[in-house]
């Protein structure tokens, strides 16, 4: 019935040049008068007319032609099928297993509620001591003392000493915000003795923490980025990286930014992990990417000049990025997420050239917060998923783009049930993509959830039952 349904309107789209946005009641009308006509005619000019009918709909439906965006509809998968096993993570290519998006997703199999273990904060002693705050002396809380709260969502728990047990990596900000001081950078072998821990000043305001094998070692290191002091002048921060076997931190300071985003990925292919970073601009720092090519033994050589058409403008002012493969070509192009702006810059010929550029398709409110990477409708590409703010930080919104090659698009309804709502500062931080509900396939989970979607128990997750997508808030 669909197919049928499917062919007629394609045959009346072609014969009367109505598009899919025709309403209904055109097309009805329309086929009403292809009944009226069938009741007149005779067989054998009825023959006729459904033998061109067949051929001007075949002819319509080439194969890889691709439906317009508003009539896409999904074969529906199998109840109770494994759709989206865990497994197809692993799938990925090899360039794109080495990314920070993969690393720092896969490192994630729950959500660490750093407010709620041992270190939820710290407290500044007149002496100059730190103390853990937490759950345990809430008590001794006073206005008039010195603190470090932690920074909702600048956290990885997993094992990163390779002892099989999980560690904790949280950044602390100075109290009150926003701040020009230092923060704190706490370091925990946390599943094994959650009472040792390192501290140690580090950025100021760190937005966003990647994993990473920057020295090939097969132990991830940790890549930070930091905005710096979120107030005039807006001075911008050094990216830094942690280095879990020395528990040393090595700062990269020859191009400060204020670096809401960051990824790390080998761009030009020789077997080393490269550093990615954006910066919003200032009266200090100007609007641009930034790049470091990793040299080995630790070295960074900052090497802007691989970019190329980034204006200082607003058009090319963003803060959500990461390195992944999506042509498949085995380099890894630039994903680029902003509000009301959402863009991939294609690697080609060993730069990022604006001139490469597809814009996807972002409803005018959305501002990009985080993306993720599968391939979800099974053709072999790569689709991408993003968690954006709505109406300044007052909702979220998921959007699900299916990559067609030259063109993404929307087709969130498909997938999701909820996939946005407002509220109060309701905003989501992050996505991470593994199976939340241990029943065998991908969920969606979120991760940083602010205002009122944050009640200091709840999670948030879209639970993937035969690959359609279930709001859970529990
Ligand atoms: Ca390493
Ligand atoms: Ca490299
Ligand atoms: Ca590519
Ligand atoms: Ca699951």
């Amino acid at each position: 019935m669909y197919f049928s349904h499917r062919l007629m309107t394609s045959f009346l789209i072609r014969l009367f040049g109505y598009s899919s946005k025709s309403s209904p009641k055109k097309i009805s009308l329309l086929m009403g008068i292809i009944h009226a006509m069938r009741k007149i005619l005779s067989p054998i000019n009825r023959l006729i007319i459904i033998t061109v009918f067949i051929i001007f709909s075949f002819s319509g439906c080439k194969k890889n032609e691709l439906p317009p965006d508003e009539v896409f509809v999904r074969s529906i998968p199998l109840v109770g099928s494994i759709v989206y096993s865990t497994s197809l993570l692993d799938s990925l290519s090899p360039i794109n297993k080495n990314t920070s998006w993969y690393n720092t997703n896969k490192a994630f199999d729950e959500i660490f509620d750093v407010k709620k273990s041992l270190f939820s904060g710290f407290e500044l002693t007149p002496e100059n001591k730190f103390y853990p705050f937490n759950y345990s002396n809430e008590n001794s809380w006073n206005a008039s003392k010195n603190y470090y709260w932690f920074n909702l969502g600048s956290y990885i728990y997993t094992d990163l000493t390779g002892d099989g047990k999980k560690d904790l990596w949280a950044y602390y900000l100075k109290n009150p915000w926003p701040t020009n001081a230092r923060g704190l950078h706490l370091f925990s072998e946390y599943q094994t003795d959650s009472t040792h821990y390192d501290l140690q000043y580090g950025l100021t305001e760190v937005r966003k923490c990647v994993l990473s094998d920057l020295d090939n070692d097969k132990k991830k290191e940790i890549v930070l980025f930091s905005t710096g002091y979120d107030a005039l002048p807006f001075p911008g921060d050094s990216i830094a990286i942690f280095y879990p076997s020395t528990r040393k931190y090595k700062y990269l300071s020859a191009d400060r930014g204020y670096f809401q985003g960051g990824a790390v990925g080998d761009i030009n292919g020789d077997g080393l992990q490269d550093i990615i970073a954006y910066s919003g601009g200032s009266k200090t720092v100007p609007i641009h990417p930034t790049a470091y090519l990793n040299k080995g033994n630790s070295n960074f050589q900052l090497a802007n000049n691989i970019f190329r058409g980034f204006t200082e403008t607003n058009d090319d002012n963003f803060y959500t990025i990461e390195l992944f493969d999506m042509n498949g070509d085995g380099f890894l192009d630039l994903m680029l997420g902003a509000r009301d702006r959402l863009r991939v810059v294609l690697y080609k010929t060993g730069l990022f050239n604006k001139a490469n550029a597809i814009n996807l398709p972002i409803l005018p409110g959305l501002e990009v917060m985080d993306f993720a990477f599968l391939d979800f409708d099974g053709d072999g590409s790569l689709d991408i998923l993003t968690m954006n703010n709505k109406n300044i930080y007052q909702g979220f919104a998921l959007r699900l783009y299916l990559n067609r090659g030259t063109k993404f698009i929307d087709v969130t309804k498909e997938y999701f049930d909820v996939f946005e709502s407002s509220g109060k500062n309701a905003w989501i931080k992050w996505i991470h993509l593994f199976d939340y509900d241990k029943d065998g396939d991908l969920d969606v989970v979120a991760d940083g959830l602010y205002g009122e979607l944050y009640d200091n128990k709840s999670k948030v997750f879209w639970e993937n039952n035969s690959g359609f997508f279930k709001y859970k808030k529990n």
